[in-house]
C-alpha cells in the first residue's frame, strides 16, 4: 500500500445493527458482516468503517460506550471481530473502527466510579461543575435536547454532556483521560485495523465555562500528540468528523504533513436544507446554486493542500434519493445515479452509506416505530411547545436519522432478508423492489453504475488528481464541472431535476468519450431528467 492509498479508494459505511443478522435475534451482528463480504468485494470498496459494536447500553446504538476493549454480545465476540478483521484483509478490505472518544455511556466503569466522591481516582475523567443554589452553571444545551448539565447526588455537582444525559463527555484537559484513550487505540491497532473514524472528534477540547464546545483552544494540540502516540505508520487511515470545520480547519486536520488526520467530514453542504440559525428540523429547500458554492470552495480550497472526504448519507442523515433526488418510481434509479456521478467526479474519499448503493429510500412511519433518541426527544419536545403534529412528522420524516436505519434491504423474503425474526426497527416496506438481490443481478441498477464509478476512479488518475473548475455557477438546474491533469480532462454534467434543460451556449461540450451516463448516451444540447454523464478527452 502507498502511503497515501486511501486516495484512490472507496469506503462503506456499515450500522451493524442494521446490516445484517446471523443468528435471528433482530440485530444485526458481526457474522453477518462476514457473510456479506463478498457483496462488498463485488462492489469494489476498499475500506469498511464499522460503526461501533463495543459494549454498551445502546441508548445512541452504541455511542454511548461502556467498555472500549470488548464487543456488545448482541454484535458477536471479540473473535468474531478479529475474524471479520482477517476475512476482511484477505478480501483486500481494511476495517476502520469507529472511535467515540469525546464521551463515554453513563454505565461506563470509569463513570460509574467517578460520580461516587469528588476524590475518586477517576472523578476528573469528567466534566463536573458546583452550579450556582442547585442550577446549573449556564444554559448550554444538549444535542439531543435539554439542558448539557446534569445533577449529581453524590457529589453534589453537575456534569456535562454534549449529547444525551447518558453520555457524560470525558475530560481531555486530565492527560490520565488522554493516556487511557491512547491505550484503547493501541489495543485496536494491535488487533489490525486500518484505520479509525473519529467520533465529533472537534469537540474534546471543549470549554464549557466559555460555552466553546467544537473548536476549542487545544484540539489541534490533542489530535497531534493522539497521532503521535497511537497511530502506527502513514498508511494508517484516520477520519475526523468535524461539524464546525471550515476550510481553513480543514488544511491543519488533513496537512499533507500526515501530523492529524488523512481527512475529515465536514458538513456545509448537508445544512443547504436548513433554515440558516435554525435546527435541522426548520426545512427549507436545497438551493442548487448553494451547494455548486460550497463544493466548489471545499475542492478549490484543499486542492494540494489538504484532502477531501465525499459523502452524501451516513448513518445520522436521510437518504440522499429521498432528500435531494427524487425516489418515485419513475425517477429514482436515474436520480440516485445523478447524484452519485456529480459526487464521485470530485477529488476527495468517496464513502458509500449502506444501501445507497441500491437508492434505498427515506421512510415515513408512525411516531410509535421510531427509535432513535434524537428523534424521539425533538418529538416530545416541539410537541410540548405547541407544534402541530402534522409540523412535527413533517420534519421527522425528512429528517430523523431512523430513515438511514432501516434494515439492509438484501432480497424480497421475509424482513428483507436481514433477520429471520422481527428486526430491532421495522423493514422500509418498499424492499420487495428495493434489494440487492434485484440490484446486483440487473446491469441497469443503481448497484452497478456504483461499481462502474468505483472503477472509473481506479482506472483515471484525473478522478483523483485532476484540478476541479465550476461550470455555469449561476444555473439554477444543471451542476457541471471539468477536472483536469496534464494527460487527461473529464467533464461531468448533471442535471438535478425533472425537466429537460437546453444546453444552449451555457456548456461548451466536446465530443470526448463517454466515460459513463445514467441514459446510456447522451443528447447534443439538451439534457433529459435527472440526466447525468462523465467525458474524458
Ligand atoms: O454525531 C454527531 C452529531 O452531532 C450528530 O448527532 C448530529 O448533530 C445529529 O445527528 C444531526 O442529526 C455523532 C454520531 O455520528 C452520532 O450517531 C452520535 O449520536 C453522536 O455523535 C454522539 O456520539
Amino acid at each position: 500500500m502507498n502511503r497515501e492509498w486511501w486516495k484512490k479508494a472507496v469506503i462503506y459505511q456499515i450500522y451493524p445493527k442494521s446490516f445484517k443478522d446471523s443468528n435471528g435475534d433482530g440485530f444485526g451482528d458481526l457474522k453477518g458482516i462476514i457473510s456479506k463480504l463478498d457483496y462488498l468485494k463485488l462492489l469494489g470498496i476498499d475500506a469498511i468503517w464499522l460503526c461501533p459494536v463495543y459494549v454498551s447500553p445502546q441508548k445512541d446504538n452504541g455511542y454511548d460506550i461502556a467498555d472500549y476493549y470488548d464487543v456488545d454480545p448482541r454484535y458477536g465476540t471479540l473473535t468474531d471481530m478479529e475474524d471479520l478483521i482477517l476475512e476482511a484483509k484477505k478480501r483486500d478490505i481494511c476495517i476502520l473502527m469507529d472511535m467515540v472518544l469525546n464521551h463515554t455511556s453513563d454505565e461506563n466503569k470509569w463513570f460509574l466510579e467517578a460520580k461516587k466522591s469528588i476524590d475518586n481516582p477517576y472523578h476528573d475523567f469528567y466534566v463536573w461543575r458546583k452550579g450556582k443554589k442547585g442550577c446549573p452553571p449556564n444554559d448550554m444545551k444538549g444535542t439531543f435536547g435539554g439542558s448539557a448539565w446534569t445533577w449529581n447526588e453524590a457529589t453534589g455537582e453537575f456534569y456535562f454532556h454534549q449529547f444525551a444525559d447518558c453520555q457524560p463527555d470525558l475530560n481531555w484537559d486530565n492527560p490520565k483521560v488522554r493516556e487511557a484513550l491512547y491505550e484503547v487505540l493501541k489495543f485496536w491497532v494491535d488487533k489490525g485495523v486500518g484505520g479509525f473514524r473519529f467520533d465529533v472528534i472537534d469537540q474534546i477540547a471543549k470549554v464549557p465555562d466559555e460555552k466553546i464546545t467544537a473548536n476549542g483552544p487545544r484540539l489541534h494540540e490533542f489530535i497531534r500528540e493522539m497521532n503521535e502516540k497511537t497511530f502506527p505508520d502513514t498508511v494508517f487511515l484516520t477520519v475526523g468528523e468535524t461539524w464546525g470545520a471550515t476550510p481553513e480547519l480543514a488544511k491543519k486536520y488533513s496537512s499533507p504533513k500526515g501530523d492529524e488526520f488523512s481527512m475529515v467530514f465536514q458538513f456545509e453542504h448537508i445544512l443547504l436544507d436548513q433554515i440558516p440559525g435554525k435546527e435541522k428540523w426548520d426545512l427549507k429547500p436545497l438551493k442548487l446554486t448553494d451547494l455548486k458554492r460550497v463544493f466548489a470552495k471545499w475542492q478549490t480550497e484543499l486542492y494540494a493542500t489538504g484532502w477531501n472526504s465525499l459523502f452524501w448519507n451516513n448513518h445520522d442523515l436521510p437518504r440522499i434519493v429521498s432528500r435531494w433526488g427524487n425516489d418515485s418510481k419513475e425517477y429514482r434509479t436515474l436520480s440516485a445515479k445523478m447524484l452519485a456521478t456529480i459526487l464521485y467526479g470530485l477529488q476527495g474519499t468517496p464513502y458509500i452509506y449502506q444501501g445507497e448503493e441500491l437508492g434505498m429510500t427515506n421512510i415515513k412511519y408512525d411516531i410509535a416505530d421510531y427509535k432513535d433518541i434524537e428523534t424521539l426527544n425533538i418529538y416530545d419536545e416541539r410537541i410540548h411547545t405547541g407544534y402541530s403534529k402534522e409540523d412535527v412528522m413533517k420534519s421527522i420524516y425528512a429528517k430523523s436519522r431512523d430513515n438511514a436505519r432501516t434494515p439492509m434491504q438484501w432480497n424480497s423474503s421475509l424482513n428483507a432478508g436481514f433477520s429471520s425474526c422481527k428486526p430491532w426497527i421495522k423493514v422500509n416496506p418498499n424492499y420487495v423492489e428495493i434489494n440487492s438481490e434485484s440490484e446486483v443481478s440487473n446491469p441497469d441498477s443503481v448497484f452497478n453504475y456504483y461499481k462502474k464509478l468505483i472503477s472509473l476512479r481506479k482506472k483515471y488518475d484525473v478522478f483523483c488528481d485532476g484540478k476541479f473548475k465550476l461550470l455555469c455557477p449561476d444555473d439554477e438546474k444543471i451542476f457541471a464541472y471539468t477536472r483536469e491533469t496534464e494527460s487527461e480532462k473529464i467533464m461531468v454534467v448533471c442535471n438535478f431535476g425533472e425537466d429537460e434543460v437546453s444546453l444552449g451556449g451555457k456548456l461548451k461540450t466536446h465530443d470526448g468519450k463517454i466515460l459513463i451516463s445514467n441514459y446510456g448516451d447522451c443528447l447534443e444540447g439538451k439534457l433529459r431528467a435527472y440526466e447525468a454523464y462523465v467525458k474524458l478527452w
